[in-house]
């Protein structure tokens, strides 16, 4: 019998359930054929396979692993993680510790922050919202035997509430959003046009981290994809080369020094997630499961409180506290001249659940956003 901390993946493949637009999903199946990891894509099907996922992996969320010994995986962080124990290599994290860190922060930020606008861009559209819920309706829900007009109909009107208008996205402040996806299409733009990857020649986690956003969203639904095609053509560019990027391309040196065109991502992070991260902190300590929150000049209403993302942040301090005595400190100078490290540590203790999230990647406590 196979521990629960040992991975055993010398075995047939595995079987990813979620859906071929989803961002997790996508997220994963670039992980996966990066380190020529053999899966299975299968359709999760809803509502029928909501009970058996709660029982599995605690929470009914995509994608699911199921290994080929039965066992349930979730959480495309913590599987990632865990599948990484098998390589002897740790051929996604550069050497040094400070480049490290950063690598992480990106893949958690990409998770994190940029699923808000990857769904507006989807699900505010007309162009997007018919795409993707003739998509769903006749994928995820395929076997509901329901018109699929009125399938998808219900599937929109349920993504807005959850997702978009539902999650502090207003009329008045959707310029100032998309304006912040645009901006970041314009460093992705330089920075993949200096090199093929995040942090230079070889592939990092915090490319698989930034496919969760672009693969099965930026780069797919029409609006922000013809934006792409105008204005990031390099982006695309990387989109695909990640896509076709196996375990041959894991070689080379990383840089000597974090590339200076990161920088401004780090402050975009200081001035936007990180003080999120600490509202959606603060919100859950306190008890409120919406919350208004201004932040980098822009005023979210009524936005969610995530029990996940309160993790997250412990995460993120987690990790910094256990770099090395130099690495911290260096990492530490890093995120102060970028504005990230006062926000980082902003409730000083943080409302986590007794154990929450500790059975990950087996067992999930809570939903990135609590949505059913
Ligand atoms: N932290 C999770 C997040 C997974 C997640 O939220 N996935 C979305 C779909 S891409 C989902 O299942 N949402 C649940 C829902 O809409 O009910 C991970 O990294 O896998």
């Amino acid at each position: 019998m196979t521990s629960q901390n040992e991975p055993a993946l010398d075995q047939p493949a595995l079987t990813l359930y979620g859906s071929n637009i989803s961002y997790f999903t996508g997220k994963m199946e670039n992980y996966f054929r990066i380190r020529g990891i053999p899966y299975h894509l299968k359709s999760m099907q809803f509502p029928r396979m909501e009970r058996q996922l709660k029982h599995e992996i605690g929470v009914s969320q995509m994608p699911a692993v199921r290994l080929a010994d039965g066992r349930w995986l979730t959480d495309t962080t913590k599987m990632i993680e865990w599948f990484e124990l098998r390589f002897a290599d740790n051929a996604l994290l550069p050497d040094d510790p400070c480049q490290a860190f950063v690598a992480h922060l990106i893949e958690d930020w990409a998770d994190e922050w940029w699923w808000r606008p990857a769904m507006h861009y989807r699900w505010h559209y007309t162009e997007g919202a018919r795409f993707a819920s003739w998509h769903l309706a006749t994928e995820v829900t395929g076997l509901v035997p329901l018109p699929v007009w009125l399938k998808s109909r219900l599937l929109t009107r349920r993504q807005r509430r959850g997702y978009t208008v539902g999650d502090g996205l207003t009329s008045t402040n959707v310029p100032a959003v998309e304006g912040s996806v645009q901006r970041l299409f314009g460093q992705l733009q330089h920075i993949f046009s200096d090199r093929p990857y995040v942090l230079g020649n070889r592939p990092s986690l915090a490319d698989i981290g930034l496919a969760g956003p672009f693969f099965r969203h930026f780069a797919l639904d029409p609006v922000p994809l013809e934006i792409l095609r105008q204005t990031a053509p390099a982006v695309l560019e990387w989109v695909a080369r990640l896509w076709n990027t196996t375990q041959g391309d894991l070689k080379g040196d990383w840089p000597v020094m974090l590339p200076n065109d990161l920088k401004p991502l780090l402050r975009d992070m200081g001035s936007g997630y990180l003080p999120y991260l600490s509202a959606n902190a603060e919100a859950v300590r306190d008890g409120r499961k919406r919350f208004d929150i201004q932040v980098d000049g822009v005023e979210y209403k009524k936005a969610r409180y995530s029990r996940y993302r309160v993790w997250c942040l412990e995460q993120l301090r987690k990790r910094w506290l256990g770099l090395p005595a130099q690495g911290q400190e260096t990492t530490k100078a890093l995120l102060e001249s970028q504005g990230c490290w006062g926000p980082m540590w902003q409730p000083e203790t943080l409302p986590l659940l007794p154990d929450q999230e500790a059975g990950l990647p087996f067992r999930a406590t809570s939903k990135m956003i609590d949505v059913y």
